[in-house]
């Protein structure tokens, strides 16, 4: 954990969420600027930056679970995001991958992503 993180904070529930999902090692929930109606981060409770900080366990569990998301929303079509680095896009420095329902022609990852 750490202190100053967004995403710790909404971890240990000192700032609330909507959440979908949640396990020892995981979180889910919805994306306070969303793209399209559902969208959600899913997060490791591990703290690190970049992918590259994540433990592979915890990055199989956060997959997995955006799978499991999608199939129990029943999307069909949708992007899975995951930034690192300013340069990159990357806001919140707590790994997360972003699950993006895309329903039609105009909801969704478009022309706007990633200068929202
Ligand atoms: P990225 O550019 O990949 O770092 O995306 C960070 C996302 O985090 C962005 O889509 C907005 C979201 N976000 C930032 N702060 C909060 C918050 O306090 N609560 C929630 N639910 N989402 C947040």
């Amino acid at each position: 954990m750490a202190a100053a993180c967004i995403f710790c904070k909404i971890i240990k529930g000192e700032i609330p969420s909507m959440k979908i999902f949640e396990s020892e090692k995981t979180l889910a929930f919805l994306d306070i600027g969303p793209l399209s109606r559902g969208h959600s981060l899913i997060i490791p409770k591990y703290h690190g930056a970049k992918l590259h900080d994540i433990p592979d366990d915890q990055l199989h569990e956060v997959l997995s679970v955006t799978k499991k998301i999608a199939i129990a929303q029943g999307i069909e079509n949708y992007n899975v995001l995951q930034n690192n680095g300013r340069i990159a896009h990357q806001l919140v420095d707590h790994v997360h991958f972003h699950l993006i329902p895309k329903p039609n022609e105009t909801e969704g990852l478009g022309v706007g992503w990633p200068n929202k």
